[in-house]
């Protein structure tokens, strides 16, 4: 069914203005899979009639099981320009090449959106008409400009409108404008002025409307261009006319726009000219009036034949519509003409993807996108091949050409400029295209391009750069960032004991294939799959065991949370402790980190996860904001040792001694026993958060031989453990924000339901003219397992929520005393094969 040859498409890989590298985004279930059919309809490789239907993109069973894509998938389409269509001015004739990601809308897998926009240039993103503008489509919104990703809209599921709702056109215009509004409202926040202008408009043919189920689309132009001619004006003229108060009165034929104030009885030009008609043949489809339908088609030039006419209401309808406004038609229009060529947008985008010196051989080829400039290509993903337990490594070439057999430099993830650390040279052995679920092997792949390599998995663990393998200067591409957390963690066994080399095999290659997983061995023996929900968790799971371990029987944990340690009080006194030598002390306290003195109360420890306080910045312009925003005292701002876990987490060691001989010989081993608590705190061996730990004074053996990191390593850990102990310590639990859409009717049973799971609702949202509700509330991680399914069983199965973390929240109760806590604590310990009571301070607290 392939109406494109191999051929055919190399030969406008090679037009580097030909070509549009874009990713469909948007919120769950806003229609991106079925969206993406029509198109790949278009380019011939499913048959139209069907488009809609299939979901090609979602490739795997589980995708097509689930109704809900889990991995973005890419595919390259093929489009011919009609004459009367307008393309920009650098093209070289009027084939183009779209190579476009479909990518999945749960938050769950949106690491796999920040993996589908790092390489491509323009990104479609696809708004429910009724839901609109919804949390997800903010985040994947942001991570787009903020990788100077070009969005266009479309306005999808159009017929929910006409059919299901029922909505009279001026509500459905109303809506319409308010989420074009929303849309750039993001756009204006997350604003890049390299980018330009990104702000999406109907009149300038940016925003599309379209029911990608039923295979038909429009933007303004495919109207303005009907119209124009028959009003006598310009097309662009014609285009500002059909959208807001514009209106026309036919009986004076004349136009006007009233602003403010009376409105002509008539409806807007839009809904006039626009939404009527296409009401109009809805209305005649679902009544089977094919008189009236031949009527109105022919005269829009559509020919329906025989077969059209035999069928009824809904295909009928999709018929007509398919027939009348291919989406395909419309869709690729905006996006040849209105998304960056990969020439275009990698002159803007090579600063801030290229980590090297901003004028050499490989910055320069990225930022002209030169297909005879030196190679530089980066690595996104790992997509599993039939081949159990090997990968295609799928990426964008942005410089040079990737050619099968050449020798190439592989920089992994920890590779480190000018080492020989995660570094590797390898042949490629074969360069493959992708499309959806077919491959191709190609000779060769040139710079704006997308594709896969073969050969080269074993040397990457989740993503990389490749350059020539004699290109020892040069750089590679900037990491990608995840915008989510593992929070959610199971731990996995073998059932059958000779299973685990496979297990521990599988996990690897799980490592791989998932940007976002998190494989580590506890101290007690136990693997750990950490994921950012328990969606990804289950998936992870079932990945494992099918794929990488070949079915093998593995045995899961119950999900268990990760928790942090805190204190929430200052010190009830100043704790002691003496090096094993008896040679030194050291008296510290501990409090927490403080609170912004803002109306927010923004934590200090927020501030420094989200880099607006971190270790290596200028300490003045760090004392500066701690001053300012958080009310420390100067001097204690200057005797920062150093802040933990790894030196970066929001934790902080301070000096608040005066006078101490040797001081700062020991820093460094208290640095070290800092490192080491805040990754196990004194409860329940949990990562710390939010502490600060004072030191009030030291008494040190004047000879440096006794106070070595031997006794004074050993000796900060237990001085801090004694003195979070004494600081009124809690554990933090990680809450989740939920969003849920229900109709009125499921509102009782969504607040029941987040009250039995001790939620708190922090909002609530009709969405205007619909029945439709958004509430967010927050929900502790460890109630979200099952909260789908109960709260599915609650509603009727009308509510659709979506989880992701958004904060940590202190447990009330003290672990000592409380039943609940204590039981948390203590169910870490023995998973952890700790010893199963809280240890006693005096283990690490010393008298006099
Ligand atoms: N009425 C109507 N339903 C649609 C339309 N497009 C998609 N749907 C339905 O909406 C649901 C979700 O469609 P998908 O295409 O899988 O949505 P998606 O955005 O790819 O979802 P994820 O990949 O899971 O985020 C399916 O049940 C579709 O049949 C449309 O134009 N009109
Ligand atoms: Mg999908």
């Amino acid at each position: 069914m392939v109406n494109f040859s191999v051929e055919e498409l190399q030969s406008i890989q090679r037009k580097p203005d030909n070509i549009r590298n874009m990713s469909v985004i948007a919120h769950v279930d806003h229609g991106k899979s079925t969206l993406t059919d029509s198109l790949v309809a278009a380019a011939g490789i499913i048959k139209t009639e069907s488009a809609g239907d299939t979901r090609i993109m979602d490739t795997r069973q589980d995708e097509q099981e689930r109704g809900i894509t889990i991995k973005s998938t890419g595919i390259s389409l093929f489009f011919k320009a009609e004459e009367h269509y307008t393309i920009p001015e650098a093209s070289d004739g009027r084939d183009f090449l779209i190579n476009l990601i479909d990518s999945p809308g749960h938050v769950d897998f949106s690491s796999e959106v920040t993996a589908a926009l790092r390489v491509t240039d323009g990104a479609l993103v696809v708004v429910d008409c009724i839901e609109g503008v919804c949390v997800q489509t903010e985040t994947v919104l942001r991570q787009a400009l903020a990788e100077r990703i070009k969005p266009v809209v479309t306005v999808n599921k159009l017929d929910r409108g006409f059919l299901e709702l029922q909505l009279d056109v001026e509500s459905m215009y109303t809506n319409f404008v308010k989420h074009v509004e929303n849309v750039n409202v993001l756009c204006a926040t997350y604003h890049d002025e390299k980018l330009g202008d990104c702000q999406v408009d109907p009149t300038k043919g940016t925003v599309a409307f379209s029911a990608g189920l039923h295979g038909w689309a429009f933007t303004l132009t495919k109207f303005a261009r009907m119209y124009a001619k028959k009003f006598g004006v310009s097309m662009e003229k014609m285009m500002g006319k059909l959208w807001g108060d514009n209106y026309f009165i036919a009986k004076e034929k004349k136009w006007v726009a009233p602003r403010g104030g009376d409105r002509p009885s008539t409806p807007r030009a839009y809904c006039m000219f626009i939404l009527d008609p296409i009401y109009k043949v809805f209305n005649a489809a679902m009544n089977d009036d094919t008189a009236k339908l031949t009527k109105m088609l022919t005269a829009v030039g559509v020919t329906l034949n025989k077969d059209d006419l035999e069928l009824k209401q809904k295909p009928l309808l999709k018929r007509c519509m398919q027939k009348w406004l291919p989406a395909h038609d419309a869709l690729l229009e905006m996006l040849v003409q209105h998304l960056p060529s990969p020439r275009k947008a990698q002159s803007y985008r090579a600063e801030v993807l290229y980590t090297g010196p901003q004028d050499d051989a490989w910055f320069n080829g990225i930022k002209n996108c030169d297909p005879e400039a030196p190679l530089v290509m980066y690595i996104s993903k790992m997509i599993p091949t039939a081949d159990k337990g090997r990968f295609y490594a799928f990426g964008r070439v942005f410089s040079g050409t990737v050619r099968t057999g050449s020798k190439v430099k592989i920089m992994g993830s920890n590779y480190v400029q000018g080492e020989k650390k995660d570094m590797y040279i390898k042949n490629v052995q074969r360069t493959i295209l992708m499309m959806g679920r077919k491959t191709e092997a190609v000779e060769s792949v040139n710079c704006g391009n997308t594709c896969a390599l073969v050969g080269i998995d074993q040397y990457l663990v989740k993503a990389g750069t490749l350059a020539d393998a004699d290109a020892i200067e040069c750089h590679p591409i900037i990491t990608m960032k995840y915008s989510v957390s593992p929070v959610v963690r199971v731990a996995v066994g073998a059932k059958n004991p000779s299973d685990l080399p496979k297990l521990v095999e599988g996990l690897k290659r799980l490592s791989k294939s998932d940007p976002l997983v998190q494989v580590c061995m506890e101290e007690s023996g136990e693997h750990i799959i950490a994921g950012c929900g328990e969606l990804h968790v289950e998936i992870c799971l079932s990945d494992l065991q099918n794929d990488f371990m070949n079915g093998a029987p593995i045995s899961i944990s119950d999900p268990v949370v990760s928790y942090r340690e805190t204190v929430t009080a200052e010190s009830s006194r100043m704790v002691m402790s003496k090096s094993p030598n008896k040679h030194n002390r050291l008296y510290v306290k501990a409090q927490p980190l403080g609170y912004g003195n803002d109306d927010e109360q923004t934590p200090l420890a927020d501030a420094i996860e989200n880099g607006e306080v971190k270790a290596e910045q200028d300490p003045k312009a760090r004392t500066r904001v701690l001053v300012d925003k958080f009310g420390w005292d100067k001097a204690a701002t200057q005797k920062i040792w150093c802040f933990g876990p790894d030196g970066t987490g929001p934790n902080l060691v301070v000096d608040a001694t005066v006078g101490v001989q040797y001081l700062n010989e020991i820093k460094d081993s208290v640095v070290a026993g800092w490192q080491w608590v805040t990754k196990e705190g004194p409860l329940c061996d949990e990562v710390c958060r939010d502490v600060k730990i004072e030191i009030h004074d030291v008494v040190l053996h004047a000879d440096a031989i006794h106070r070595g990191g031997g006794q004074v390593i050993p000796t900060s850990r237990r001085v801090f453990l004694a003195a979070m102990m004494t600081a009124e310590p809690r554990l933090m639990e990680p809450v989740f924000m939920v969003e849920i859409q229900c109709p009125e009717s499921a509102m009782g049973g969504v607040y029941s339901s987040i009250n039995r799971k001790r939620g708190t609702v922090v909002e609530e949202q009709n969405r205007p003219g619909t029945p439709m509700y958004a509430v967010k509330a927050y929900l502790p991680v460890a109630e979200s397992f099952g909260f789908n399914a109960f709260l599915r069983q609650e509603t009727s199965g009308q509510a659709f929520p979506q989880m992701f973390f958004h904060h940590w929240d202190v447990m009330n109760g003290d672990p000592y005393t409380d039943e609940k806590v204590m039981a948390i604590v203590l169910e870490a310990r023995k998973r952890k094969g700790l010893k199963e009571t809280i240890p006693p301070i005096s283990e690490f607290e010393d008298r006099l």
